[in-house]
């Protein structure tokens, strides 16, 4: 069998670019792994990286993972859950997989035009007698109505998991938003904000939910001969976590530099009548710009948002589509018969594109690419 030739040969600015610490830095820590021969298995890199963790995102507790999908999928099973999970179908393919892969019934409720992430309005309509949780999405990093959530779930006596996947580092209200919900699982993939190359985690408050997801993320063993439960391989490796010790260091910097190129996109393209951008809930919002959305009105600019893809992608600037198609209308899940009508996301799905956000994006880019879409559109 032979997989398809997957590396992106175009020459370009593309959607992200990983953040990659300076290379003396992550080499001290590998001189580390050398010295010890501790290549994975909680070794000391990932007990280091655990703990800083749990201190940035002021947690109880967290637990790295070898991806973020891992970390979702073994948290929703954690849980026990069987039955309806209302989340959201604006999002990446992993957060209705992992409800899927568990049993589970996704039930799709629709979004915010404001800011992509669940309407809190419509939640407690769709919930029943087979609902067990909400999973709702922090899309792009912008946080959901974590407070009217809060209410609805502790009303109805629903689990709350957050695919906090977008939002490392953000915070509402002061409040680090690993704080909100039963558990918040986060993805450091390359294409994050914040990276491990591969990796994630998830942040909790419960001992006992801890310690069954460590065992499902590592086989169910306890202890050299005990094997307490059926578990999967999740863990985060030293590489990953040495990866992550760095680039923790760099975390601010690097925000303030994709804040730059965010206001600096926000500034020259919303000024476009039927072009716009997003406004979190709340103005104490504090953001880490992992994405750059921005909508185009096809109605307002007799354009669609795909004749504006292809136009940029013709300049080798690489935007995506982040999130179309919605996940309810994958091949695998639109006949499914979900329930849900989702006519705000179905709408913003076809007006969006991501542009290129990462820290060294130059700005004379960001110019560049701005002043493409406005001598495209207007
Ligand atoms: N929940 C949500 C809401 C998520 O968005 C995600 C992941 C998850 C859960 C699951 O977390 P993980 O298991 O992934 O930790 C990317 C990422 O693979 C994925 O992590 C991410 N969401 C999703 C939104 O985007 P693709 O298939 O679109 O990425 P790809 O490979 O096309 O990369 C995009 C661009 O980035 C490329 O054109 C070039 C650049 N790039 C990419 C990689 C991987 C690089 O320059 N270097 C690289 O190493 O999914």
């Amino acid at each position: 069998m032979k997989f398809d030739k997957y590396i992106d040969e175009r020459k370009g600015i593309f959607v992200t670019k990983p953040s990659l610490p300076p290379l003396d830095e992550y080499v001290e820590y590998l001189k580390k792994v050398w010295d010890t021969n501790i290549l994975t298995n909680f070794g000391p890199l990932h007990e280091e990286f655990r703990e800083r963790l749990t201190k940035f995102l002021d947690v109880p507790l967290c637990l790295p993972s070898c991806n973020g999908h891992m970390a979702l999928e073994l948290t929703i099973q954690a849980f026990g859950l069987k039955g309806e999970v209302i989340t959201t179908p604006y999002t990446f393919a992993s957060t209705t997989h992992a409800i899927v892969r568990n049993g589970c019934t996704p039930v799709f409720c629709d979004v915010n035009e404001n800011d992509c992430t669940i309407d809190a309005n419509k939640i407690e309509a769709l919930i029943t007698d087979k609902t067990v949780a909400i999973l709702p999405v922090h899309v792009y990093g912008i946080p959901c109505n974590v407070e009217e959530i809060e209410r609805i779930a502790k009303k109805h006596g629903l689990v709350v998991i957050y695919d906090a996947a977008h939002a490392f580092g953000v915070s509402v209200g002061g409040k680090s938003i690993a704080k909100f919900g039963d558990a918040s699982m986060f993805s450091f993939h390359a294409t994050k904000a914040f990276n491990t190359i591969e990796g994630g985690c998830v942040a909790l408050k419960d001992m006992n939910l801890a310690l069954k997801l460590f065992q499902l993320a590592n086989f169910g063993i306890m202890g050299e001969e005990v094997v307490t439960g059926i578990g999967a391989n999740a863990k985060m490796n030293e590489f990953q976590a040495a990866m992550g010790l760095c680039n923790l260091d760099h975390f601010a910097e690097n925000v303030e530099m994709r804040k730059k190129v965010y206001e600096l996109y926000e500034k020259m393209l919303t000024s476009i009548n039927g072009v716009r951008m997003l406004k979190p809930y709340r103005d104490d919002v504090v953001m880490n710009y992992a994405y750059c959305p921005v909508f185009f009105d096809e109605k307002i600019l007799g354009k669609t948002r795909d004749v504006v893809y292809d136009y940029l992608t013709s300049k080798n600037i690489y935007p995506r589509k982040y999130f179309f198609p919605l996940t309810s209308e994958f091949e695998c899940y639109r006949n499914g018969n979900y329930k849900g009508n989702t006519e705000v996301a179905k709408k913003i799905s076809r007006q969006v594109l991501t542009l290129p956000i990462y820290p060294e994006l130059d700005l004379k880019d960001v110019k560049t690419i701005c002043g493409l879409i406005k001598e495209f559109l207007v």
